[in-house]
């Protein structure tokens, strides 16, 4: 099978995870469930699970455990996107082709259907604990999630971002804000999927690096669809980062020299992850595919 139709089937297979996670629209709170499930099923790419996913069988894992930890992940996503896009951050209108979640159900919704999601990630990564005799693995996933989530993850990547609109950040700050805000999530997808397949800290460590290096690529390739992409792929209007008076690696360094980090750190990650000796072929393959990606 070529890659494309492998991507595929696996994207398929991580939302029918999702789908099985999702909230029942009934009873008098049925609105935030709508919101939440409306902001779900808009259509994102699920690169997040699929990462997640791949990780785990290339460390031997084939438990049911990993399922409720790819659905966790997508929702604490989905949750930052959400509350990314309401008036008091970016404001935005579209995401995912379509209308944002404030924009359907009001800023009140959009803002309580995003903490509904955060909650349902960790409610539903519980739900792990019956699915493995290994227990100890979800309790260490779990600490990952949460911690590459909150302060010292992505939400205080997003609290240096936010502080810094229309200011001239240098490289530095830039670099903490993207390994923060964007990294902090693909490297605990990656890292959940090493731990619950018991894989040692060395190896742990290793994914971790990995993820860092995806994680910086796939914000700076944002970074360059915003100015150079097209809106109708990517499901939202371009120069946003403009808009917010963003410094970016674009901005900073020029769109040729972005191209080329992008495509340093995609080989950086690569190089990284056949360091571990493991079945990396289809993650490689997706790690140096995001470096071109258009949506
Ligand atoms: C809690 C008020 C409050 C706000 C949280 C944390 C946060 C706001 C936002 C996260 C920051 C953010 C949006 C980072 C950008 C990461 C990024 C490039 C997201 C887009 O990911 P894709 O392209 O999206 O994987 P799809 O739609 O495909 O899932």
């Amino acid at each position: 099978m070529d890659f494309q139709s492998e991507l595929d089937r696996r994207t398929r297979e991580a939302e029918e995870c999702i789908e099985a996670y999702l909230p029942l629209e009934e009873g008098f709170a049925r609105t935030a469930a709508q919101a939440v499930n409306y902001s779900m099923k808009a259509g994102g790419k699920r690169l997040r699970p699929v990462l997640m996913a791949e990780t785990y069988r290339i460390f031997g894992g084939s438990e049911e455990v990993i399922r409720p930890f790819m659905a966790a992940m997508e929702m604490i996503h989905t949750h930052s996107l959400i509350h990314d896009d309401l008036p008091a951050l970016d404001n935005d209108d579209y995401r995912r082709g379509k209308l944002t979640t404030h924009k359907v159900f009001g800023e009140a919704m959009g803002v309580l259907s995003g903490d509904v999601l955060l909650n349902l990630a960790y409610e539903t990564m519980l739900k792990g604990f019956s699915l493995t005799e290994r227990t100890d693995s979800v309790v260490r996933a779990m600490k990952v999630m949460a911690e590459k989530t909150g302060l010292n993850g992505m939400l205080g990547g997003q609290t240096v971002d936010v502080e810094n609109e229309g200011k001239p950040i240098d490289r530095n700050t830039l670099d903490f804000i993207y390994e923060k805000k964007t990294s902090a999530l693909l490297e605990a997808s990656m890292m959940t999927g090493a731990i619950l397949a018991g894989a040692d800290d060395r190896e742990i460590d290793t994914i971790c690096r990995a993820g860092r290096c995806v994680g910086l690529a796939f914000q700076i390739r944002d970074d360059i669809l915003d100015v150079a992409g097209d809106e109708k792929s990517l499901g939202k209007p371009l120069h946003s980062d403009e808009k917010n008076h963003k410094v970016t690696y674009v901005s900073l360094l020029g769109k040729e020299a972005a191209e080329e980090k992008t495509e340093a750190l995609s080989r950086e990650a690569v190089e990284v992850l056949l360091g571990l000796h493991r079945d990396s072929a289809f993650l490689c393959s997706l790690v140096l595919s995001l470096s071109g990606r258009s949506r």
